[in-house]
């Protein structure tokens, strides 16, 4: 592709040599752990990866690294990787392994599939995978194709409050998904003639500096606000984009769904919307147009605590500016109105005219339109065995088939209760659910003890691992493993440049080696891994013709309808060629005729946070603030990274931040340990001021566990010594079962002091039965 980031600025093969290294030029994913694929120039020698640079030529990343990527021949070559599979000969809990061989390890696998199998059938093993790594496909594989279990859960996220309520919201109303339009789809990037600058975005409840998350690179933001974009930001703290923002709406956590209310009102009755699109596209404008009748700007601002003047402001920048786009975020998902939230910000999009057009919201599918992802294996289930999914039919929008997850709150319930049937194997693959991930992680970890076995595929040794691991198998990184990205644009190969760490074993060789074990009938037909990417590609691909090989070559292949705008005006989005968007009218659904079957509300609407100053007054005197858990930290990837110095050297504790007034009033100095507590559990972390964050408001880390620590039980590495979520929910949800309240609970904050601090949180949890107050 000639392009301006092209050949003059650097080679454009594919492998070279250049002095004493071989070059592979190729994107990376998972390790390190990332949602993106940027390109990549992997120098190795003797099978090495020595150092790491950017493509210039990949005009994704332009040559630009973040520091996990940067610092990746660290994260490959550090000793506490896992080197071999290892077989617990201790009690759980105790870290005493044995090395075995990978044999061995498949031989006690398949066992165990046959045991369980014959005793409650192969729905007694549930899956665990965590976030968009390259880890998605392999697990569901695993999961439905290997075993023949219908159970894959998104870790054990409380209320699948990852994207999945943004994506879900988009798809129920408008059949595809959006992301903000910063050129990125296109090779030419902002050299694109059909491209234009977006006058103003709107960036909420997101940090994309720090997260560069779901396929979209912080720094894009950067570029468009050179280029002359006006920034919006929507935040409880001041963020660096806040900062250089025209408007900086401090919002309060969890009230995202009564701004959008808000803002629409103002939109709605200042006749600033988009006539033609309303007129032509959408299906159920005038309800939405006496719904905000009930969201005056002033209830907005009484809800949100954001002046009302500033929600006018806002709602008229962003109105006026043609175009303008939303980059949102994870803190939409993490409430209890999650899905309410993100089909209100929707609607924004929608009804001023800003969908699918140039600069605006993009319409997009994955590169060739590859299905293949969480949901990869459905084809082995049967619908007898479908029906046998956990909790799914307790959950309309589970049940509809919108995801291929179970509801995990209702897994957690099942381990508790061993109803309809008692979980017998967790298969844990890519994710460390008692440091990170779990709502409630003190309660997960009470109820796993329930669970006779479980295998975890990773990197390195967890706190999940030690206390609950049987078998632990030793994965490879991106740069170890061939595989290939078709999250987004463009499609992408990810081509082994370095021989994998000792034994550890790359996700897709881990799939087809059980896979030909337990499967054969349906995996002998794939030679090697090769073969079944290529398999994946043509399957996958409207119109890739081309082998796994033939794209390591390539590196990158850009799919025209992924840059095209307007797509529902050129039939382009359904299937039957007709103008419209894919769903049951053909129109934007502004009110939604699926949610009214569904039972729920068609429109959305404000729910107060579950715990609050409007909701609970009478617990706020106990615990006086207001709780937001897990804003991103550029060199973490959730739990991951915590055994790199480079990266401990930037992060070195785990940081709360919380108003330099109020920390005065609690008698807390930067640095300082606090205690951070409330009905379900506490957790310390170190004080950081932050000026901007309303007094009320404190924002505390996630993902923390020390693996400089001692891993047998009781310490287990600290796990759930600074864990934020001691103090989160599992269980608490709105009527969608999507969204739960991670950025919306509340605590109080008291300094850790010798009389205060003589049992950890990790023995409370691990010796003493938990926290006391766990509600059941
Ligand atoms: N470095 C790094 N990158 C990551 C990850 C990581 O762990 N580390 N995780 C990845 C994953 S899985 C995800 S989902 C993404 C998430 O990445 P983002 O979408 O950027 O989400 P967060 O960083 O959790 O929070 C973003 C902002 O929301 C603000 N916020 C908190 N509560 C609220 C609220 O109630 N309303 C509003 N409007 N704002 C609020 C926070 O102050 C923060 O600045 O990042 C991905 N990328
Ligand atoms: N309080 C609070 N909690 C949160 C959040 C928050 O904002 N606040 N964010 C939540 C969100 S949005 C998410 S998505 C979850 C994420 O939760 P998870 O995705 O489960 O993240 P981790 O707990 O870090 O576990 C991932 C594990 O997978 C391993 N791994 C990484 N890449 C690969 C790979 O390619 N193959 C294999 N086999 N293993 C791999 C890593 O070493 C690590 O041990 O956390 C959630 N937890
Ligand atoms: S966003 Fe950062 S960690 Fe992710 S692939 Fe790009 S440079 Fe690597
Ligand atoms: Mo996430």
């Amino acid at each position: 592709m000639i392009n301006k980031y092209s050949k003059d600025l650097y080679k454009e093969d594919w492998r070279w040599q250049e002095g004493e290294y071989e070059v592979t030029r190729t994107s990376v994913w998972t390790g390190p752990g990332c949602h993106n694929g940027c390109g990549v120039l992997c120098y190795t020698k003797d099978g090495k990866l020595e150092k790491i640079e950017g493509d210039p030529n990949f005009s994704y990343n332009q040559g630009r690294l973040c520091l996990r990527c940067i610092n990746m021949v660290e994260q490959i070559y550090n000793n506490d990787r896992l080197k071999w599979p290892l077989m617990r000969v201790g009690k759980k809990g105790e870290n005493k392994w044995k090395r075995v061989s990978w044999d061995e390890a498949y031989d006690w696998i398949e066992a165990k599939h046959k045991e369980i199998s014959q005793k409650t059938g192969p729905q007694g093993i549930v899956s665990l995978v965590g976030t968009g790594r390259n880890c998605m496909w392999q697990p569901a594989m695993i999961t439905r194709a290997v075993f023949g279990s219908p159970n894959l859960s998104f870790g054990f996220l409380s209320a699948d409050s990852c994207y999945q309520p943004r994506m879900t919201a988009n798809l129920i109303k408008q059949g595809d998904c959006w992301v903000l339009d910063a050129s990125q789809f296109h090779p030419l990037r902002y050299d694109n003639p059909e491209w234009k600058v977006p006058e103003v975005v709107v960036v909420w409840g997101n940090e994309p500096l720090a997260s560069n998350g779901d396929g979209f690179v912080g720094h894009w933001l950067v570029d468009l606000m050179k280029l002359g974009t006006k920034l919006i930001v929507i935040d409880p703290a001041l963020t660096w984009l806040a900062a250089k923002a025209d408007l900086w709406l401090k919002i309060r956590p969890g009230t995202d769904c009564a701004l959008a209310l808000g803002f629409l009102n103002v939109i709605i009755n200042e006749d600033l919307y988009d006539h033609d699109f309303v007129e032509q596209w959408t299906y159920g404008f005038d309800e939405l147009v006496e719904r905000v009748q009930e969201y005056s700007v002033e209830k907005a601002a009484e809800i949100t605590w954001i002046p009302k003047e500033q929600i006018t402001e806002a709602a008229r920048m962003y109105a006026k500016a043609k175009p303008a786009g939303i980059q949102w975020g994870l803190a939409i998902d993490m409430q209890i109105a999650g899905m309410e939230a993100s089909a209100a910000i929707s609607d924004m999009v929608a009804i001023t005219g800003n969908l699918d057009v140039p600069g605006g919201n993009i319409l997009l599918r994955y590169a060739y339109n590859s299905s293949k992802k969480y949901g990869c294996g459905l084809e082995c289930i049967s619908e007898e065995m479908l029906q046998k999914r956990i909790g799914t039919y307790e959950s309309a929008i589970h049940e509809s088939g919108y995801t291929p997850f179970i509801p995990p709150d209702k897994l957690l319930e099942t381990m508790e209760s061993g109803k309809p049937y008692p979980v017998q194997m967790l298969w844990v693959h890519g994710s460390n659910p008692i440091a990170n991930m779990a709502g409630e992680a003190p309660r997960v970890y009470a109820a796993w003890k329930n669970v006779p076995y479980t295998v975890v595929v990773d990197y390195y040794m967890t706190p999940t691992a030690v206390a609950f691991a049987d078998l632990v198998l030793p994965a490879a990184m991106s740069v170890e493993r061939d595989s290939y990205r078709s999250w987004w644009q463009p499609l992408r190969a990810i081509t082994k440049a370095a021989e994998p760490y000792f034994e550890s074993k790359a996700d897709e060789q881990i799939v087809l080696d059980l896979g030909k074990r337990i499967n054969p009938e349906y995996f002998n037909k794939y030679k090697d891994v090769r073969d079944l990417l290529t398999d994946m590609l043509y399957d996958d691909g409207n119109g890739v013709d081309y082998d796994f090989e033939a794209l390591t070559h390539k590196v990158y292949d850009w799919w025209d309808w992924n840059h095209t705008y307007k797509k529902y005006e050129k039939g382009l989005l359904r299937q039957d060629g007709q103008p419209g968007f894919v769903t049951a009218t053909g129109l934007y659904e502004v009110s939604s005729p699926l949610f009214d079957v569904w039972g729920f509300d068609p429109l959305p609407h404000h729910m107060e946070p579950y715990e609050g100053p409007y909701s609970t007054p009478e617990l706020m005197k106990e615990y006086p603030f207001i709780l937001t858990t897990g804003h991103r930290q550029i060199g973490l990837f959730h739990s991951e990274h915590r055994q790199l110095p480079t990266m401990r050297e930037v992060h070195p504790q785990p940081e709360m931040d919380i108003n330099p007034e109020t920390a005065q009033k609690l008698g807390l100095q930067e640095g300082d340990w606090a205690w951070i507590e409330n009905k379900r559990g506490k957790c310390k972390q170190q004080v950081k001021f932050n000026y901007g964050l309303d007094p009320k408001v404190v924002r505390a880390r996630h993902g923390w566990w020390f693996p400089e620590k001692e891993g047998a039980e009781p310490v287990l590495f600290g796990v759930f010594d600074s864990n934020s979520n001691n103090l989160t929910t599992m269980g608490v949800h709105g009527p969608t079962h999507y969204g739960a309240p991670y950025k919306s609970t509340i605590c109080k904050v008291y300094k850790v002091e010798p009389e205060n601090d003589q049992v950890t949180p990790t023995e409370i949890v691990t010796r003493l039965g938990g926290f006391g107050y766990v509600k059941r």
